[in-house]
């Protein structure tokens, strides 16, 4: 029997409603991925798919503790933070179908998305790179005298890249208030860990860019979440860069190309016992903020969203050739 990990943390501190927000995202990232999986091998989606099986609880329980000023650049693994931030499932849908009614009017294929008016960035693929945006984007909210803070996520991978080292110390020199959010998911695509850093812990790091570094256990959303409550109401006080890692694994490939074979079954089966939506649905449970059939009845909501999500996009039209060359340059 898997132990409830957040078993010694106090749920009470913040309104049930929240949790059960960051419940209904986990599901629905999930079980949009799940869909999304079915329509890849039947090839029905343009482009790879990418999904985030494993890394719910650490896009969940960060994007659900920011504000409406706040700034966000998330990467493959993290559809929640878009959920989060207000994306519809229709707009994943219209994205990942190409319809000329997405969030890219079907010219992306398919991970490059976001809503700035929702705080999200577009990603780029480049590793790492997006740190050094979430600084900028920050930076100049702060001069316009808003109290944002950014959050960044990146794999393991990214953090042995350049675009990691100099987005950190610049971060660090002008006490920028960013949230690196590692994701450790113990691979970068095949490699493992042991053949991309020596440290112990990839926040053993953080001191020598002179900034804090906190562990979570990136399979409990309460854990992450009631961490970066913390983190993010110091941080808007007195502005300043935090690592954060989250220990986790990918439960799948890279993309849904990938069978994740070089990953140990011993491996996978752990990590499969401390399923995040499981925890989250244990802790739930044993703190008494919902019932199994209060989160029963989410999990179904989440499933008619997705039916009804999808069923309009495929109604949808893709984008007129014709228009190719709309939004290429600014007008
Ligand atoms: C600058 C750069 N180099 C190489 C790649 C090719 N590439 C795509 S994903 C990946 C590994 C990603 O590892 P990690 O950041 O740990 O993410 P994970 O897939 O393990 O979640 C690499 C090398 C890239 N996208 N950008």
């Amino acid at each position: 029997m898997p132990v409830c990990p957040s078993s010694s943390l106090d749920l009470n501190q913040i309104p049930r409603n929240q949790w059960l927000a960051i419940y209904r995202t986990m599901c629905r990232a999930r079980f949009t991925e799940q869909r999304m999986i079915r329509l890849y091998h039947q090839a029905k989606i343009f482009g790879g798919v990418y999904t985030g099986f494993g890394h719910e609880a650490i896009g969940a329980g960060t994007a659900h503790a920011g504000g409406d000023n706040d700034l966000f650049t998330p990467c493959i693994r993290d559809l929640t933070v878009h959920l989060a931030r207000g994306l519809s499932v229709l707009d994943v849908f219209r994205q990942f179908l190409a319809r000329a009614t997405g969030p890219t009017r079907g010219r992306d294929g398919n991970v490059h998305y976001g809503r700035l008016d929702q705080g999200v960035y577009a990603m780029i693929s480049h590793l790492g790179a997006m740190i050094s945006v979430a600084v900028g984007g920050v930076m100049a909210r702060r001069r316009q005298g808003l109290d944002a803070v950014a959050m960044a996520y990146v794999g393991d991978g990214a953090t042995s890249t350049g675009d990691f080292h100099e987005a950190v110390n610049y971060a660090s020199v002008f006490d920028v208030p960013l949230l690196v959010v590692i994701e450790n998911n113990q691979f970068a695509y095949s490699t493992p860990n042991s053949q991309q850093y020596r440290c112990k812990h990839l926040i053993d790091r953080a001191p020598g860019y002179g900034i804090e570094g906190v562990q979570v256990d990136g399979n409990d959303a309460v854990a992450v979440h009631l961490k970066v409550r913390e983190i993010v109401g110091e941080m808007r006080q007195t502005p300043r860069p935090v690592l954060l890692e989250c220990d986790t694994l990918r439960i799948r490939g890279h993309g849904e190309h990938d069978d994740a074979g070089y990953i140990p079954e011993a491996l996978k089966a752990e990590y499969a016992a401390r399923d995040p939506l499981d925890n989250m649905r244990r802790s739930l449970t044993d703190a008494e903020i919902a019932t199994a059939r209060e989160l029963d009845t989410i999990d179904s909501e989440c499933q008619q969203e997705i039916d009804e999500g999808y069923q309009q996009a495929l109604a949808e039209p893709m984008p007129d050739p014709a228009t190719l060359l709309e939004g290429v340059y600014a007008e």
